[in-house]
C-alpha cells in the first residue's frame, strides 16, 4: 500500500479562521480560537493519522506587521511554515481584500507547491458576494485552487481533507502514529489559560499577557498546576486579578473546566500573577518563554 505524509502550513491573516480549521481537521482543540485577532502566537502542529497517511498540519500567528519584538517572533514562525510546506494553504475570509504584508503574499503566489486559497466564513456570505469574492481571488492568486468553506459549520472541510491526501507527496510517517501534535502539555495549559483573558480582558491586556506554567504534577486522579500570569506592567496586575479577586477566579473556574475536559482527569490549577517589565520586547524572556526557534 502507498503511504502518504507532508507538511500542510496554514497561513493568512489574523482572525480568519486559520485555528479552526485545524482543530475541525484534528478533531482536538488543539489551538485556541477568539474572536480577537492574534489570538494564536506559535506554530502549532496537528497531525491527523490514517493507516496510509499522514497529515501534519501547521497552524500559525496571522500574519501583521510587527511593531515589537514578540510579533517579529510571531512572524518568525510564519516564514518558517513556508520553508516546510509541501501543500501551503492561504486562507481568507469573506469580505477581505489582501494581505497585510506584501513579502508574504508574493511567496503565496510564486510558491512552487500546490496553493489551496481557502475562502473561509462563506456562512455569513449569500451567493452573489461569494461569485464576487471567487473571481477576485482567482484573479490576485491564479496558481491557487479556490475552495470556498465554513470551518466553523464544517462546511466542505471533508472537501478539503481529500483534497490534500490527493496532492501529498509518498512518504513514510514523520512522527510517530499516536502522535497529535508537537507541543507539550504544559503549553495546553498556557494557551487555555490565555484564551480566558482573550476572552475577558480588553484592549492591551491580553496582548501584554504570557503564562507559564511552573508546575505540572499529574497523579492518578488528578493533575497539579500552578501557573503564572505575566504582565508587563504594575496596573496590568491589578486589573486581571480584579475587585476582591473576582475577575482571576473566572479565569480559573474556565481554564480548569475545559482543561478536565483536554486532560479527561480532575485538575487543581493555582494562578498567580506577576511583573515581568516589558517581557514583549525582552529577547531572553521570549527565548525562555519557546518564541525563538
Ligand atoms: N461565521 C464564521 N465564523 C468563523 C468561521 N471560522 C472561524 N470563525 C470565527 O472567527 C474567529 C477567529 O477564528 P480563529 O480560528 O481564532 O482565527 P485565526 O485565523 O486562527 O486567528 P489568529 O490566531 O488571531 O490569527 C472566531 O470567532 C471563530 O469562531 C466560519 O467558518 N464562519
Ligand atoms: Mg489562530
Amino acid at each position: 500500500m502507498k503511504h502518504k505524509a507532508g507538511f500542510v502550513n496554514i497561513i493568512g491573516n489574523p482572525n480568519v479562521g486559520k485555528s479552526t480549521l485545524m482543530n475541525a481537521f484534528v478533531g482536538e482543540k488543539l489551538s485556541i480560537i477568539t474572536s480577537k485577532a492574534q489570538t494564536t502566537r506559535h506554530r502549532i502542529l496537528g497531525i491527523v493519522n490514517g493507516e496510509d497517511f499522514q497529515v501534519i498540519l501547521s497552524d500559525t500567528p496571522g500574519i501583521i506587521k510587527p511593531a515589537y519584538q514578540l510579533q517579529a517572533s510571531m512572524m518568525d514562525f510564519v516564514k518558517s511554515a513556508f520553508d516546510d510546506a509541501d501543500v501551503l494553504i492561504y486562507m481568507v475570509e469573506i469580505g477581505e481584500k489582501e494581505l497585510k504584508d506584501e513579502a508574504f503574499f508574493k511567496k503565496i503566489t510564486n510558491a512552487k507547491i500546490p496553493v489551496l486559497l481557502l475562502l473561509n466564513k462563506i456562512d455569513k456570505s449569500n451567493q452573489e458576494q461569494l461569485e464576487e469574492q471567487v473571481q477576485l481571488w482567482a484573479e490576485k492568486v491564479p496558481n491557487a485552487e479556490i475552495i470556498a468553506i465554513s470551518a466553523l459549520e464544517g462546511f466542505n472541510v471533508k472537501e478539503v481533507f481529500d483534497k490534500i491526501i490527493e496532492l501529498l507527496p509518498e512518504s513514510p510517517a514523520y512522527y510517530p502514529k499516536d502522535q497529535l501534535t508537537d507541543k507539550p502539555e504544559r503549553f495546553f495549559i498556557n494557551e487555555t489559560i490565555r484564551e480566558k483573558i482573550l476572552m475577558h480582558y480588553k484592549k492591551e491586556i491580553p496582548y501584554a499577557v504570557e503564562i507559564d506554567t511552573e508546575e505540572f504534577f499529574e497523579e492518578e486522579n488528578i493533575i497539579r498546576v500552578r501557573s503564572v500570569i505575566m504582565v508587563e506592567r504594575d496596573t496590568q496586575k491589578g486589573i486581571i486579578i480584579g475587585h476582591k479577586g473576582a475577575a482571576l477566579k473566572r479565569v480559573g473556574v474556565e481554564a480548569r473546566k475545559d482543561l478536565e475536559k483536554f486532560f479527561g482527569k480532575q485538575i487543581h490549577l493555582e494562578l498567580y500573577v506577576k511583573v515581568n517589565k516589558n517581557w514583549r520586547s525582552n529577547q531572553r524572556q521570549l527565548k525562555r518563554f519557546g518564541y525563538n526557534q
